[in-house]
């Protein structure tokens, strides 16, 4: 296959082509390897839950109906999802798990190289939570809200802390469904007890869960991880960075932060300016020291100080190719085991970090935030350390294009004079149809950003305002969407709102755990509005997503309210049952629903129905589509 036909980045293209010339494998040359990929996974009808099968049910009707304990395919494709969310859910919430515990600690003064950045947030927080923050110092207010927070990760048998920001609604309506999230971990319990062998046999009640588990995530452990993380490293503030490989630099230690939680890269971008280091670096023969980032943890370091990006998930491994790449520093999640392999063939040292995520091949150096600061500066020394072991042409394919990033929802309000006013005012006069979030992944079986970048340009040509997480964020701005000037590729209405405000017509929120940002926007819209989220002219996307997290994100944001197109189909369509229940009956139970659309262009098409008919139902003005 050409590489045109893999990726629409020329930085892709030109490694690709590398990698060829090479002899190295890829993601695309394993995902060829795995065709024809198993039909009965595809659909979701098999099951390995017990020893009594593996089974499958056939769903052309010839061969078995049942697996051996009796499960027809509506059970095992609701049990095999419920476990997928579940899996998404909890690596949301355990990296929001390792931010509090950061978070706490911090607080008892047990940390080295964290500290309360925001405390304005915090007494905020604080104060939101029902903490007295009066007369207080930061660590005792983050000593009790972190316990208080704590809590909601076991029982706390009704409700968890955020719920409440959700409208009266919708809270009301998941209490009235009986999937009000209680606690995080909770949920995720129930839901691997539910699809146990002989519990939950009933699809309906199985998906339910599923969802309240999803919630656990948005409302929960996400939530947690987004709000604390601001609090310890800073709340996002707009500023411009600079996206992919070209944020490489030939003459200087290039170390790529990976993964998801910025506990561990926050310390890195500190100890990268300790002068010692940085003399060191020039001692070996570097200009200086300069890091990138990739996936979701660049997400975390380009949002709150402006570190430029080097990729998203498709270019992990070829990141690695260009030959300058002293030191991949990964903590966890959606870090391909084949980086280890990739890198015996350079000099690129790969160091993992946490013990819950070890990768053969790489170098082990244990995190421990009591000694943050102290193993930031050995890991960045080891890439200091490793420059001069290069080998090989370097090969940087294309110059950096130039992203904004930044915008948390408190630097929208700010962007806004304080209030959600002026955007409610221009989606009431029609200037900006509605909002969409087109988050997630890339995916080796859709040509990479293709889905994002398509999508994304009918939306914002259609006046409809797009806020980006995750690699869609990266994808987006490799297309040149989110600086400013790219108002110019916008509808006459929110060109001219992007105009007065000097921001892009895609706005960077973050990581995919700041995917709890859009729920604060929605139900911030929503109250200031009086109206449930479901209300309002809003959609989500996933057009290229691959993660179990990315369904736990689809999860919440359609228990939310929000209609949501994934771009790649699900692992449910043995179950015509499911299939009918997430794309159509769930509207009537959550106000929302699922829609597959593979085609950005159709998916836009769908986006832009919604959004309009949404505006009809709150009486402003609306087109046809
Ligand atoms: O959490 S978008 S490929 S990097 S799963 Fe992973 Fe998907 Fe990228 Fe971030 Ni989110
Ligand atoms: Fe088969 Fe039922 Fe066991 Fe699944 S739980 S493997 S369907 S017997």
């Amino acid at each position: 296959m050409k590489v045109e036909t893999l990726s629409i980045a020329p930085d892709t293209q030109a490694i690709l082509r590398f990698a060829r010339e090479a002899g190295i494998e890829t993601v695309w040359d394993r995902l060829q390897a795995q065709e024809p990929q198993c039909g009965y996974c595809a659909l979701g009808v098999s099951c390995r839950n017990c020893v009594m099968g593996p089974c499958r049910v056939d769903p052309f009707g010839d061969g078995p109906q049942k697996g051996i304990c009796g499960a027809d395919a509506d059970i095992i494709v609701a049990r095999n999802l419920a476990r997928t969310i579940a899996a998404g859910a909890s690596s949301h919430s355990d990296h929001g798990r390792d931010i509090l515990e950061t978070f706490y600690h911090t607080g008892t003064g047990e940390t080295t190289g964290y500290e309360i950045t925001d405390v304005e947030k915090l007494r905020r927080l604080a104060a939101e939570c029902g903490v007295e923050v009066d007369g207080k110092e930061p660590k005792e207010i983050a000593r009790e809200l972190g316990w208080l927070l704590l809590e909601d990760f076991g029982s706390r048998k009704e409700a968890l802390t955020f719920v409440r920001r959700a409208p009266k609604a919708r809270q009301e309506l998941w209490h009235r469904l009986g999937i009000t999230p209680r606690g995080i971990d909770r949920e995720n319990v129930e839901t691997l007890h539910r699809t146990h062998m002989g519990v939950d046999n009933d699809y309906v009640n199985i998906l339910l869960h599923a969802l309240r588990t999803s919630l656990s995530d948005g409302w929960g452990g996400s939530m947690i991880a987004t709000e604390l993380s601001d609090v310890l490293f800073g709340t996002p503030k707009p500023r411009m960075s600079y996206v992919n490989l070209g944020a490489l630099k030939e003459d200087h230690v290039n170390i790529a932060l990976h993964g998801h939680n910025p506990m561990l890269s926050d310390v890195i971008v500190r100890a990268a300016q300790d002068s010692d280091l940085r003399q060191r670096a020039e001692e070996v023969g570097a200009r200086g020291i300069n890091l990138v980032g990739l996936c979701c943890t660049g997400n975390e370091v380009q949002m709150r100080h402006g570190i430029p990006m080097a990729g998203n998930h498709l270019l992990q491994e070829l990141v690695i190719m260009t030959g300058v790449l002293d030191a991949m520093i990964v903590d966890y999640q959606c870090i391909m085991p084949s980086v280890t392999d990739i890198a015996k063939c350079f000099h690129t040292l790969v160091i993992s970090t946490f013990d819950k995520a070890k990768f053969p091949g790489a170098t082990h150096i244990s995190f421990d935030p009591k000694r943050g600061l102290e193993i930031g500066r050995e890991l960045v020394r080891m890439a200091v350390e490793n420059f001069p072991k290069r080998i090989g042409t370097p090969r940087i394919p294309v110059e950096p294009v130039r992203m904004m990033t930044g915008f948390s929802v408190e630097a929208i309000l700010s962007a806004l004079g304080g209030t959600p006013e002026p955007l409610v005012n221009a989606i009431k006069e029609g200037a900006i149809r509605g909002a969409a979030g087109v988050v997630g992944c890339n995916n080796p079986k859709i040509k990479q950003d293709h889905g994002h970048v398509t999508l994304v340009r009918r939306l914002i040509e259609n006046d409809i305002l797009v806020v980006v997480t995750g690699c869609s964020a990266v994808a987006n701005g490799k297309a040149g969407l989110m600086v400013p000037e790219a108002a110019d590729l916008a509808g006459p209405g929110l060109r001219a709102v992007c105009k007065a405000l000097g921001i892009p017509p895609v706005l960077h929120l973050g990581s995919c755990v700041d995917n709890s940002r859009i729920l604060v926007l929605a139900a911030a819209l929503a109250n200031y509005l009086g109206v449930d989220i479901s209300d309002l002219p809003l959609a989500g996307a996933a057009p290229e997503w691959y993660s179990e997290k990315a369904v736990a994100i689809g999860g919440y944001v359609v228990a939310s309210g929000i209609f949501t197109v994934l771009g790649v189909q699900p692992n449910i369509f043995g179950s015509p049952n499911v299939v009918r229940l997430l794309s159509q009956d769930l509207e009537g139970v959550v106000g929302a629903r699922f829609a597959v659309e593979p085609d950005p262009e159709k998916a836009a098409l769908l986006i832009r129905q919604h959004i309009e008919s949404n505006r009809k139902a709150l009486g402003l003005p609306a087109v046809a589509v």
